[in-house]
């Protein structure tokens, strides 16, 4: 169904309208402009024109949404509590708004049974405006050899401050030239600072000093910190601390 441009500024109002006040972000964009920067082995396979929602959470989700899911579910086990808070959030929002819709909803963790990404959260965050996807070969004359360094995603106004948590396919709604592709804020411009970025994301993640490479408005909370670098594994017993 080639929906009219009205159609698609609707369906991202509604996901936004949802989705923003528990501290995400939507950004839209069309499977063709994914497709287009990836080898045939990682495309999606829906029409060019196909409307897509990228989903991030900005510092403010962990408060907004997490604490008050944690105070709901207290004594129910989740796999991953962040995780099972994001999808719970989605999919009620999915079910609930679109409800004659047919949405593909993948989540950045889910992987194929050849362990392939569901989808490539960073290339999808870059080619939607989100947040530019700095890559090695963003790095002119780069200094590391054969050695493969990981890109990371910066957002202009969160630095590295959030994270990218689902992408929403909306099955048969086509976006013509309503939606025009915007680039992602290029933060970090120098080849200097993106050596820094890049070798503080790979070499020493754990300190989170790359996602301070740029001045950001807002960052994770004293409880967001101790929350995410406490170990998966210890993050039920630091929870019932919580209490
Ligand atoms: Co991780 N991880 N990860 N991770 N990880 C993700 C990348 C993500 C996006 C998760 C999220 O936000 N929810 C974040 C990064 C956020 C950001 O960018 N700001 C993330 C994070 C934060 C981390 C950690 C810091 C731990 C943490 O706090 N969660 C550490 C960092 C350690 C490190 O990298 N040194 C971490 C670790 C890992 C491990 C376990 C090591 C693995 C492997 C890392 C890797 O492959 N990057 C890992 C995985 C597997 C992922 C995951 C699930 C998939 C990444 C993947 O396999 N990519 C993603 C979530 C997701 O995407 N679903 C998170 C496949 C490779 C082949 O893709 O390198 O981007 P690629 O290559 C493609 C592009 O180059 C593209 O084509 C290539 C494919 O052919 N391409 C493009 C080609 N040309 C062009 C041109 C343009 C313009 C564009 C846009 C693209």
């Amino acid at each position: 169904m080639a929906a009219a441009g009205g159609h698609v500024d609707e369906v991202v109002r509604v996901v936004g309208e949802r989705l923003l006040p528990s501290g995400f972000e939507v950004y839209p964009l069309k499977i063709g402009w994914y497709n287009a920067v990836l080898p045939p082995s990682f495309h999606l396979p829906y029409h060019e024109d196909t409307l897509a929602v990228v989903v991030l959470s900005a510092p403010a989700m962990f408060e907004k949404l997490f604490i008050p899911f944690l105070q709901r579910h207290r004594r129910e086990a989740a796999r991953d509590p962040v995780d099972q808070c994001v999808s719970d959030t989605i999919s009620s929002c999915v079910s609930q708004s679109f409800p004659k819709q047919e949405v593909d909803v993948m989540y950045d963790y889910e992987m194929h049974p050849n362990r392939k990404p569901k989808f490539l959260a960073q290339t999808a965050a870059h080619v939607a405006g989100a947040a530019y996807y700095y890559q090695q070969c963003d790095v002119p004359n780069q200094p590391w050899g054969s050695k493969k360094m990981f890109g990371v995603c910066i957002h202009p106004r969160w630095g590295g401050w959030f994270a990218i948590r689902a992408l929403l396919v909306f099955r048969g709604v086509e976006s013509g030239a309503e939606l025009q592709q915007a680039p992602p804020v290029d933060s970090v411009g120098s080849r200097q600072q993106r050596v820094e970025l890049l070798e503080s994301f790979n070499l020493h993640w754990q300190d989170w000093a790359y996602r301070d490479i740029i001045r950001s408005e807002d960052s994770y909370s004293p409880r967001q910190r101790e929350y995410f670098s406490t170990p998966p594994g210890q993050r039920a017993t630091l929870l019932q601390r919580w209490g």
